[in-house]
């Protein structure tokens, strides 16, 4: 029986939505720029049964893919559950028989047999989307990609590169390199549940394996993203822990331990992983997502949010009671320094405010030097605008805010280019906007030089909450009617 009562959205704007949907022609306020032609993908959890255990997480609930396809000043909308394994069981059984986050110990005994020896199987692909050589995916961290038809959203079942991919799992944040047109991506604990294998590939746009890089891990950690330079791969490795001995006593998969040492590891992208170093970071932080990097020279420069404590308050500590859950960890945007012959880097706040670590650039400077940073941001004070985006330029601190008006809250915001060779800032903000007050979300297009909104599309009912979300032009999706 399906019953939210006991949570854990029983009701309001986070109350599961359970339903796929299709709107031919979006209505619009305000006018959407010709010159926008591709897709919005957002992808996200929405739990179509309740969990099974109390103690499992947010993360763990199913994926939503959905995208707005625009075209001559046109929005249509699609939705749809990403039919993973799981949600295709669930189904037959009419209930919930996945146990906690990434612990198939915790599964209901009539799957279990197969989610031990195939644990990607329990994915629920509700992170990011992802399009390689013209196939759209939703991924997950704990499993290959899942392939999606890029119009109608029906799902194609777990791509493995045709073969080349050797990890049984695949990040959500793969990075393409805008200046070879490859892709870099890597897959942790790539060898089975808490295993310190990470393993990291560069495919070529037509989906070939060009180079393949393994590693371990001083310990079993949360590697949810990574930053890939011009010339080097830099790994985080911060106070997130996953044991065997966690799974067998049933906890969610990670637990946070702040006396464990922080590391960032640094090797070249064209090696063999032998020259790998680790820097000695601080303990007790964490970094999630990444913004961007450069090398050059002996220096390499990189920029991504940093905790100072745990932000993820549902993988408690593990050296805390049950039920202490830490305070709400609060990121700061941060560049670090590495002297690339030395064992040490510099660390500088670029920005004094608190930040969401949803951080992104102009993906045309993913790998190369930046200007611009785009996150969700609300000035200290700033009251009953609802939240805002902050074009931030990291060269010379200044900043810009829009905000999405009250009530409203924004999710993670994209940058579309004017045209491929615009400057970098000229172009648009775009992203979902929920708005509580009429239970609706609303797709909207702000200019990126003026910080104005230029265009909403309105939906009539909410779409689930997405993790992140990509905008990929007519040339990396068409669209096929
Ligand atoms: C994150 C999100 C996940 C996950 C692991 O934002 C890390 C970080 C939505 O699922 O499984
Ligand atoms: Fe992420």
């Amino acid at each position: 029986m399906v019953d939210f009562s006991d949570g854990p959205h029983p009701g309001g704007f986070a109350a599961p939505m359970r339903y796929d949907a299709e709107i031919l022609d979006c209505e619009v306020e305000g006018t959407i720029p010709p010159e926008l032609d591709g897709v919005f993908v957002r992808t996200g959890p929405d739990w179509y049964y309740p969990q099974l255990y109390p103690n499992d997480v947010p993360f763990s609930a199913d994926g939503y893919t959905s995208t707005f396809r625009i075209k001559n000043g046109r929005a249509a909308y699609r939705g749809r559950f990403v039919r993973t394994p799981r949600f295709v069981n669930n189904l037959e059984a009419g209930r919930q028989l996945y146990g906690v986050y990434r612990n198939p110990f915790t599964d209901d005994p009539s799957i279990q047999e197969e989610t031990m020896e195939k644990p990607w199987e329990r994915t629920v692909a509700n992170t990011t989307p992802m399009a390689f050589a013209g196939k759209l995916f939703a991924l997950k961290e704990d499993a290959p990609p899942i392939e999606l038809d890029p119009n109608t959203l029906e799902t194609r079942g777990f791509y493995d590169f045709g073969g080349k991919l050797s990890s049984q799992t695949h990040t959500a944040h793969p990075k393409p390199d805008p200046v070879t047109g490859d892709l870099w991506t890597f897959g942790y604990e790539a060898t089975g549940l808490c295993t310190d294998d990470v393993y990291f590939y560069c495919f070529g746009p037509d989906g070939s394996l060009k180079h393949e890089i393994r590693v371990k891990t001083p310990y079993v950690s949360m590697m949810h993203d990574l930053i890939i330079t011009n010339e080097h791969i830099v790994i985080p490795v911060f106070s997130y822990i996953a044991t065997m001995e966690r799974l067998k006593a049933g906890l969610a998969h990670w637990g946070w331990d702040p006396s464990l040492p922080g590391y960032f590891g640094v090797m070249r992208r064209d090696g063999d992983g032998s020259d790998l170093k680790w820097y000695d970071a601080p303990s007790g932080t964490t970094i999630i997502h990444t913004l961007n990097g450069h090398s050059s020279g002996d220096r390499l420069v990189m920029e991504a949010p940093q905790f100072d404590n745990n932000p993820f308050p549902f993988f408690p500590a593990v050296h805390a009671q049950t039920g202490d859950m830490g305070p709400i960890g609060r990121s700061h945007l941060r560049r670090f320094t590495f002297d690339l012959n030395g064992d040490s880097f510099a660390t500088e706040q670029v920005f004094d405010d608190p930040i969401s670590d949803l951080v992104r650039v102009d993906d045309r400077y993913l790998t190369q030097e930046h200007r611009y940073c785009y996150t969700q941001y609300t000035e200290p004070g700033v009251q009953d605008r609802g939240s805002g985006w902050i074009r931030l330029d990291v060269q010379t601190g200044e900043k810009a805010v829009w905000y999405a008006g009250p009530g409203q809250a924004l999710q993670e915001v994209s940058m579309v280019p004017r045209s491929a060779d615009a400057a970098e800032g000229d172009g648009w903000l775009i992203g979902v906007a929920n708005n509580p007050a009429e239970m609706r979300s609303e797709f909207v297009i702000v200019d990126a030089v003026e910080m104005q909104e230029v265009a909403r599309v309105i939906l009539p009912f909410r779409s689930s909450a997405q993790v992140h979300a990509r905008w990929f032009n007519a040339a990396e999706l068409p669209e096929m009617v």
